[in-house]
């Protein structure tokens, strides 16, 4: 394959064993240090021992995903100083023995956000679903965030009480579960943690998230590029604001701004076309276009978005992302940057999140929701097809 086939393995304790990963048609790991609790250190020795579990199985970590930024710098906390200092070392780590790109996100508060994370299709198959009602019911009625009611209009808040007062104490924790309690390496959070998290960003502005980032990466992107490394930021989801909080990674002009922000080669872009997608005034091949050379790493799958604004994970090839064409733009930016002699020509991809079909379904729960082995194989065999099928028609001279 043109691009590196990737396959993410959250360690030891993922019940799809490393040592069948080669079996899915992928080369390269992608992988993070989930025991670690955010702000620590990663030692050279951690990286190393994770790398050579990897390399053993006859795989490369291509990819640190993630390394994961600090609540407190992302809202210019007290210690925002000492975890940048921090963040740099683990760098610097990485860049001496580890994989160079390196992938963060700069959500506050949560990473992504579904409310279902067993959403049956028609097939018989299950994906991960964001419904807003639901979304509603979480924030009004079992967070009850303050000022939540300001985001919807009156019916949706009736709507929302409705359902909230038809549902059982059992569907209501598991739809708590399934928004707050589902992230590698922060487990067990509960609603109070949610509130003391969400009660530092009170009065929180769009411009003082920028800011806080922008005074991350100015800081971290020298370091970064001095040691060999990129580092790739991965979008919003869903891009949009969640309870209450700004984001800042979600649209064309998020991307601009992004990287005039720190203009450098170590600031870059992990290209997630299924978090772009969740938005329908997103073009997402437009989007890929618009920052290709910037791009170290990407995440190929689709949603499928509902007029009233849910969505849920489709098929790689259906939903709302021209798979094809992405694809093909890819396949183009990997001719232009061999091209043009560059090192890192061949991206890293992974299809990120599969549904949960055939064996998936038989297991137990996977503790890492929309990473079950077979489905996630699925998504995999459909782009290294996919690209396989362009490269050979439409650039047969290049391979
Ligand atoms: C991932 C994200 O599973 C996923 O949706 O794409 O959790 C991603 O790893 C982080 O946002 C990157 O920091
Ligand atoms: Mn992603």
């Amino acid at each position: 394959m043109f691009m590196e086939p990737t396959f993410r393995w959250y360690g030891p304790e993922d019940p799809v064993p490393l040592a069948h990963i080669p079996q899915t048609g992928a080369t390269g790991i992608v992988s993070s240090l989930h025991y670690i609790p955010y702000g620590v250190l990663w030692t050279q020795d951690a990286i190393l021992e994770r790398k050579k579990m990897i390399e053993d199985a006859g795989l490369t970590w291509s990819v640190v995903e993630s390394l994961p930024v600090h609540e407190d710098i992302k809202t210019g906390g007290r210690s925002c100083r000492r975890y940048i200092e921090l963040y740099k070392q683990s760098i610097r780590n990485l860049g001496k023995v580890g994989p160079k790109v390196i992938t963060y996100n700069f959500m506050p508060v949560l990473d992504w956000v579904r409310t279902d994370l067993h959403h049956r299709l028609p097939d018989g198959s299950t994906v991960l679903y964001f419904n807003r009602l639901e979304f509603a019911v979480f924030e009004l009625f079992i967070l009850r965030r303050m000022g939540a009611e300001d985001d919807y209009t009156p019916e949706e808040v009736k709507a929302a009480e409705e359902k909230y007062r038809s549902m059982t104490d059992h569907e209501r924790f598991v739809l708590r579960r399934s928004i707050i309690d589902n992230f590698p390496g922060f487990k067990g959070v509960t609603l109070e943690d949610i509130q003391a998290m969400l009660a530092k960003y009170e009065g929180f502005t769009r411009e003082r998230l920028a800011e806080n980032l922008y005074n991350f990466l100015s800081q971290v992107v020298p370091v970064a590029e001095e040691c060999g490394c990129r580092l790739v930021i991965h979008p919003d989801d869903p891009p949009r604001s969640i309870l209450g909080l700004p984001r800042i990674f979600s649209t064309i002009d998020d991307i601009a701004a992004l990287l005039k922000m720190v203009d450098s080669p170590a600031n870059g872009v992990c290209f997630c076309a299924g978090s772009f997608s969740a938005r329908t005034d997103n073009d997402v091949v437009k989007m890929f276009k618009s920052c290709a050379s910037r791009v170290g790493f990407v995440h190929l799958r689709s949603t499928q978005v509902e007029p009233n604004g849910d969505f849920y994970e489709a098929d790689h090839l259906g939903g709302r992302v021209d798979m094809y064409e992405l694809v093909k733009a890819i396949c183009e930016e990997q001719i232009r940057r061999r091209k043009e002699g560059r090192e890192d020509w061949r991206l890293p991809v992974r299809p990120d999140h599969g549904a949960d079909i055939m064996d998936d379904l038989l297991k137990p729960a996977n503790p890492n929701p929309g990473y079950g082995g077979i489905g996630r194989m699925r998504g995999l065999a459909t782009i290294r097809g996919l690209e396989t099928g362009i490269m050979r028609s439409c650039y047969p001279e290049e391979l």
